[in-house]
């Protein structure tokens, strides 16, 4: 993934032309498009490949199955022309190498969830975040995601991964700030509805890229 202005637009909306339009717009500003199921279930997974023409695609799919089922979804998303997977890492070592050697068959990345954003990820996530994040590393997964609402946290978790990519979402609408999670040692921090929401999506993500920039 090119590694230019540590943005990933999280482009959540359940509108077709909406979303190619603001691909289009975005994608200068931003270095990956992540889609997930609020546009795959709209548009269909043939959205994958169109928002590919703009910026390399992660497909949030939060894959969490056994071996067998989480490599046939991980392909459906590479044939799609997704660039990465996001995967849930509690499913354990087979499944997670299952994602790991199906990306590899496409030259693409798996993202591995190891602490999610949200405040409820405290209660089961948490606790074995680190444990998460040791198993993505240990199956030769691309990364992990970590929450910008608790860049702590990042820290923490950058420690166990070394040079391993982080992609942090939380940045705006759930309260955390993208130079703080650049700070903490995230490589990029996921942003959707601050984007999307705005009347000047452009112009917002430009925003964004700047506070990172000046941290
Ligand atoms: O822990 C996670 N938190 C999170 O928000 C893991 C995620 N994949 N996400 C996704 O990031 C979430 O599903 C959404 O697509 C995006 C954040 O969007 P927003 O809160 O900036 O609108």
């Amino acid at each position: 993934m090119r590694k230019k202005t540590q943005v990933i637009l999280a482009l959540d909306v359940t509108n077709k032309e909406k979303a190619l339009s603001m691909a289009k717009e975005t994608a200068y500003h931003v270095d990956a498009i992540k889609v997930g199921y609020p546009l795959v279930l709209w548009a269909g997974l043939g959205i994958v490949g169109q928002i590919s023409e703009f910026a390399p695609v992660i497909a949030d799919f939060k894959v969490a199955d056994i071996p067998n089922t989480d490599r046939l979804i991980c392909r459906q998303a590479f044939d799609a022309g997704a660039n990465a997977v996001i995967v849930h890492g509690f499913t354990g070592h087979d499944s997670l190498i299952e994602c790991v050697r199906t990306a590899h068959e496409y030259n693409g990345e798996i993202f591995v969830v190891a602490e999610m954003s949200h405040p409820g990820a405290i209660d089961f996530m948490q606790p074995v975040g680190e444990r998460l994040a040791r198993l993505a590393f240990e199956s030769g997964a691309s990364g992990i995601i970590a929450p910008a609402t608790r860049p702590d946290r990042i820290q923490r978790l950058r420690h166990i991964i070394g040079d391993l990519t982080i992609i942090s979402p939380g940045v705006g609408a759930q309260g955390g700030s993208a130079a703080d999670a650049i700070r903490a040692g995230a490589d990029y921090v996921i942003v959707g509805r601050s984007i999307y929401e705005s009347k000047m999506p452009a112009k917002e993500a430009e925003k964004i890229v700047k506070e990172i920039e000046c941290r």
